[in-house]
């Protein structure tokens, strides 16, 4: 392949049928907002969606969900008054191209229409990463064997929903003299959206226009005529305010198109600072692999789907689970962010690490309020969290193996992990980092908060003489209202003790701010020898004569299934047995305990290391459980000297999109598959371990990967690690 393929993503098919998964998979943003990759004229069937960071919306019953806002991409063409469609006349050539390096995608059509006239087309379009509130895009189009009219109709289209909902309330509108713009609302969060368009067509003949105020889809008419061979140029460009980023939103979409601030044609203007962005964030996380082009298109492809959701500017916004890219899962962010895509951030780029653990600092209150509502102190993190950090995991939805029934979720109750993922995500950064005020001022806040919580939601057994959790789901969602799940214990102790040390080291920094800790949360000595007699006790159900840690209490009771023999499947355990069904056997969804493994390897010698994986491994639904399991597992294996085996759950992971694996990658991006990918890259082929000493590189290459490089900061200095060979190999300190 040639270097430059090694950069992009691509299709060369029009395929209805597969366009929900294409239009995941060609989605562009800039992390202040994010447009899935239908195309410009639109088709039936499509999920046309652009979702903005941080707007969420609510919708009955008692859920929110990040609004699909008014659709900036709409263009029409009509060539000599025939509708450009590719599903009318004939398909003559069709390419579309992601290019991962610049985020500019591009697709290039030859097309002979009913009546039977041959036209060239070239669509370009890219959200600015440099300024992130204007997105472009543009057509050249040329009339092959024809004389006649280009007509070109650009709107922008209030008239959208969230697949059915509508969360938007016209405010305001204009189309004429060239200017068009829309003014709208979300219904009940009030987060208002001011957009303004700009049509610029150019060609050899004169250009006429008009512009159509159709109410709530104001639109913009121009024409112009083309010889054969003649080529037309059209342009939209579109800029996006907010009111959660300026008071005026409309005014400053406006403004924003100001010729006198934006020329006309706008792309060059827009182009060169877009594209040395996108190099400066390529020079800081870039992965090299020679030897294995799938694995290294699938790794780029993973590191620009989590580029372009990322916050740059805004530490109040998280990335969802389907990042900004598809409706599943509406936006919500769980402990995918933390645990699977923050690493890259908080390695490669620490200011956007930075942004998303602030998310959660911002949202203590929240987290303050769930925790109360359920009994308990402290701050109860919600499994799903919106904009507010309270609860917003619904409680009931269609069951998907038959969409007439209901099922209950427990996860926003019981699956309490995740407000241990934070507190763990904040060491890994403070570790990478040095970032003593951040931990200072906001982490340990957070870890104060998250103790206290796991102190009042542990509870004693007097004959066991113990702490247990009970009545919970760990990371394994196959097995729900279990008792004593491993990880999570092993997480309560974790954070009880680590939040402790991090007083005592508050205390000696900065005495005054670690009495103002006390004072403020009413942190007093009874509660931090609760602290430590809770992490004492906790039970973990390790088992010394075998090396095995039982996932939750009562799990080797339950029956044991041959899955080997239940292949081929197409579907999960859990689709083919049942909820209860895969409830009463040992099939996980993912690698519960070898997560643990991975995360707090203290906890596990070698021979329990390899016990847990062989036992755990056999009993894993890798290809159709959570997309979270493979990445961990390929690590894992890495790390056991399984080369085998790692290689094929990374590519499990690798393809988890691209190829769409479970068949609903239309739904968006797996995030943390993408995230994970990374991980499996550096942290298992490669090998990197750091702890607060310094870091180490112990590689594990697969055996066709010719070379490897990867760069990470560590304390600010950026390391690249060449692979195999060219050393460091450990920092000074390690
Ligand atoms: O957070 C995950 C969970 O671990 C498995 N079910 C899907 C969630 C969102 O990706």
């Amino acid at each position: 392949m040639q270097a430059d393929s090694l950069w992009t993503v691509s299709e060369d098919q029009f395929e209805p049928k597969r366009q929900n998964h294409a239009e995941t998979v060609f989605t562009t943003g800039n992390g202040y907002l994010s447009t899935r990759g239908a195309m410009e004229e639109g088709y039936p069937g499509e999920r046309r969606t652009t979702f903005i960071s941080g707007v969420f919306d609510d919708i009955p019953i008692s859920l929110t969900e990040l609004a699909n806002a008014p659709d900036w991409l709409e263009l029409h063409l009509l060539l000599s008054g025939e509708v450009f469609r590719l599903d009318q006349g004939e398909i003559l050539g069709f390419q579309r191209v992601l290019d991962l390096r610049t985020g500019l995608l591009r697709r290039s059509v030859r097309w002979r229409s009913p009546m039977g006239r041959t036209t060239r087309l070239e669509f370009e379009r890219f959200s600015s990463l440099a300024d992130p509130h204007l997105n472009i895009l543009r057509v050249r189009v040329t009339p092959e064997d024809y004389a006649g009219t280009l007509e070109v109709h650009a709107g922008l289209n209030g008239d959208v929903d969230n697949e059915g909902f509508k969360h938007w309330e016209w405010l305001g509108q204009a189309a004429h003299n060239g200017s068009l713009w829309l003014h709208t609302r979300t219904r009940k969060t009030h987060i208002e959206l001011g957009q303004a368009a700009r049509l610029t067509l150019s060609g050899p003949a004169p250009i006429q226009g008009d512009g159509w105020d159709v109410h709530n889809h104001p639109t913009l008419v121009r024409r112009t005529a083309l010889q054969p061979g003649q080529t037309a140029y059209v342009e939209k460009v579109v800029a996006v305010y907010t009111s959660r980023d300026v008071p005026q939103p409309l005014n400053a979409a406006r403004a924003g198109l100001d010729p006198a601030v934006l020329p006309s044609p706008a792309w060059d203007h827009l182009w060169e600072p877009h594209a040395k962005a996108w190099e400066k964030e390529w020079a800081a996380c870039d992965v090299t692999i020679e030897g294995d082009d799938e694995a290294q298109i699938a790794v780029r492809f993973s590191l620009y789907q989590l580029l372009i959701a990322a916050p740059r500017r805004d530490e109040r916004v998280s990335i969802g689970a389907k990042t900004l890219s598809g409706y599943g899962y509406r936006g919500h962010a769980f402990w995918d962010t933390e645990i699977f895509m923050l690493p890259f951030f908080t390695y490669t780029r620490p200011e956007i690490a930075r942004n998303l653990l602030s998310y959660r600092y911002h949202n203590l209150d929240g987290a303050r309020k769930k925790a109360r509502n359920n009994g308990f102190k402290g701050a109860q993190f919600p499994w799903e969290s919106a904009s507010t950090g309270e609860e917003v995991t619904p409680t009931w939805v269609p069951y998907f193996a038959d969409p007439t029934k209901m099922v209950r979720i427990w996860t926003g109750d019981i699956e309490i992990h995740i407000s241990a993922m934070i507190c763990f995500a904040l060491c890994q950064y403070w570790t990478a980092t040095g970032d003593d005020e951040f931990m200072l001022q906001r982490g340990a806040e957070v870890f104060f908060e998250v103790a206290r919580f796991w102190a009042s939601r542990a509870e004693w057994n007097k004959s066991a003489e113990r702490y247990e959790f009970r009545d919970v789901i760990g990371p394994d969602e196959n097995h729900d209202h279990v008792d004593n799940n491993a990880f999570t214990n092993a997480f309560a102790r974790w954070t009880l003790r680590t939040a402790r040390r991090l007083l005592d080291w508050v205390e000696q920094r900065d005495p005054a701010l670690a009495a103002d800790y006390r004072a403020r949360l009413q942190l007093d000595e009874a509660e931090l020898t609760l602290w430590q007699k809770v992490a004492e006790k906790i039970y973990f159900a390790y088992d010394p004569s075998t090396g095995l840690v039982e996932q939750f209490e009562g799990y080797f009771q339950r029956r044991d299934i041959d899955l080997a023999a239940m292949e081929p499947r197409t579907e999960s355990v859990q689709g083919l047995l049942g909820i209860e069904g895969a409830n009463l056997v040992q099939v996980i969804k993912q690698p519960d305990v070898l997560m643990l493994a991975y995360l707090l390897p203290e906890l596990f010698d070698e021979r329990s290391l390899h016990a847990n994986y062989d036992y755990y491994t056999a009993r894993t639904d890798h290809t159709y459980g959570s997309s979270l399991g493979p990445s961990i597992q390929a690590i894992m294996a890495c790390r056991l000297g399984r080369q085998e085996d790692a290689y094929e759950h990374f590519i499990r992971a690798a393809r988890a999109d691209l190829r769409d694996v479970r068949g609903n990658a239309g739904d968006g991006i797996h995030g943390a598959s993408a995230g994970g990918v990374w991980q499996a890259v550096v942290f298992g082929f490669g090998g990197l371990r750091v702890n607060e000493k310094g870091w180490t590189v112990q590689p594990h290459l697969p055996a066709h990967w010719k070379r490897l490089t990867y760069r990470f900061k560590f304390r600010g200095q950026e390391q690249v690690i060449d692979l195999p060979g060219k050393g460091p190999f450990s920092s000074e300190e390690a």
